[in-house]
């Protein structure tokens, strides 16, 4: 009987930001005390997780002094190394301080887009210090309310200048930092700039050094405009660019609301854990979720063990589907091989010619019923434990 125990060899990560949640929201002060960063990072390292992720304001807050700086990285530092606990990823803090009200990278204040650059550089030394080799960009502000400021062709431009800086930066510092960008809709912007994962990928294209960034999807954010995230996620992998991956749950067309991973939509999850644990992610699977407000430090605690554990049983449960012969054979009928017609598939002048002769048999492959009722309950069942 598997236990279901997570190991760092399963590469599960969480921000400062999220098990330190305090559970503050639009409407209501916090609900926990803050924990400081070295204790969190112990508490990971006994529920098994691997890496622990932040922002540079997560561990030294703004305004501190040099003196304050190097105590707090000290002191991380050494719980750290105690607890063998890793930092696989970094980020800057580009939305709470009110400089950023109207944007960072795409500010309309030149001077507000400096000081980013300036805030960013400073961060990716921090991250690079604690041996961070992805660094993530969320554009929380980059974005807008109203359209009346004329700045969107510009705002690219801008976006696309920081990002190629920064690139030239890690590059010029020897930090070897791959990017990852993060896309979401909206919040807290009405409307945040590169929304999805296939406008980031659009947008990753246009930039001076492509190869050096992808793309870090969440769950929730695809989630919250309706769409698919194993769909997005399939066309990050496709492309070559799932640098990272941003795990938890969401109710459709809500607020962002980082839920325990798998505790909404779990045949959504399971089909995402299926379809990573196929593909050749090796990244880190952070969870970017936080407990419930209302719940206090032990429901921190179970949020983070049952992230991981929801993965673990749903990573259990995609061996098993590969392992039942039943779903094994629905599968297999589902595909339709032929291989002449596979042959003729292959562009050439001869097989184009060939093709456009050829009679199909429109009726019979219009009545075919591919058995996909059957094989989703099958699914459903599996998932269910009755199989
Ligand atoms: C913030 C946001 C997340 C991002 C983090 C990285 S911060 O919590 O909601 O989705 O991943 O900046
Ligand atoms: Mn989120
Ligand atoms: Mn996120």
């Amino acid at each position: 009987m598997t236990t279901y125990q997570p190991t760092p060899a399963d590469r599960f990560t969480f921000g400062l930001w999220t098990v330190g949640n305090v559970g503050r929201d639009p409407f209501g002060e916090p609900t926990r005390a803050a924990m400081q960063a070295p204790y969190l990072v112990q508490k990971l390292a006994e529920l098994g997780a691997y890496g622990v992720n932040l922002h540079d304001n997560d561990l030294v807050p703004l305004g501190a002094s040099a003196a304050e700086r190097d105590r707090l990285v000290a002191d991380f530092r050494r719980s750290l190394s105690d607890h063998g606990v890793r930092v696989p990823m970094a980020t800057t803090n580009l939305f709470g301080d009110p400089a950023f009200k109207d944007g960072a990278f795409t500010s309309a204040d030149a001077r507000v887009r400096a000081y980013a650059l300036q805030k960013t550089m400073l961060s990716m030394d921090l991250g690079h210090e604690l041996g961070a080799e992805t660094y993530v960009f969320w554009g929380g502000r980059e974005g807008s309310e109203v359209d009346a400021g004329g700045k969107l062709l510009d705002s690219l431009g801008w976006f696309r200048d920081s990002l190629n800086y920064l690139a030239e930066y890690s590059q010029s510092q020897g930090y070897g930092y791959r990017f990852a960008l993060e896309p979401k809709p909206n919040e807290p912007r009405a409307d945040i700039f590169l929304p999805t994962v296939g406008s980031a990928l659009g947008f990753i294209a246009t930039l001076e050094q492509p190869e050096l960034f992808g793309v870090n999807p969440e769950f929730a954010h695809e989630t919250m405009a309706g769409l698919n995230f194993t769909h997005a996620v399939a066309q990050a992998i496709d492309a070559g660019k799932l640098f990272h991956i941003d795990l938890n749950d969401q109710k459709m067309g809500r607020f962002d609301q980082d839920l325990r991973f798998g505790s909404e939509n779990i045949k959504a999850a399971f089909f995402l854990v299926q379809l990573l644990e196929s593909s050749a992610y090796a990244g880190p699977k952070h969870f970017d979720a936080h407990a419930l407000r209302t719940e206090d430090e032990a429901g921190v605690w179970a949020f983070a063990r049952g992230c991981m554990r929801t993965y673990l049983m749903l990573r259990d449960k995609a061996q098993q589907f590969a392992a039942d012969g039943e779903i094994q054979a629905a599968l297999a009928a589902y595909r339709v091989e032929d291989q002449a017609m596979q042959a003729l598939s292959t562009f050439s002048p001869a097989n184009a010619a060939a093709l456009r002769a050829h009679a199909f048999d429109r009726a019979a492959l219009g009545a075919r019923g591919p058995g996909l009722e059957r094989l989703d309950q099958l699914t459903v069942e599996l998932l269910l434990g009755l199989r």
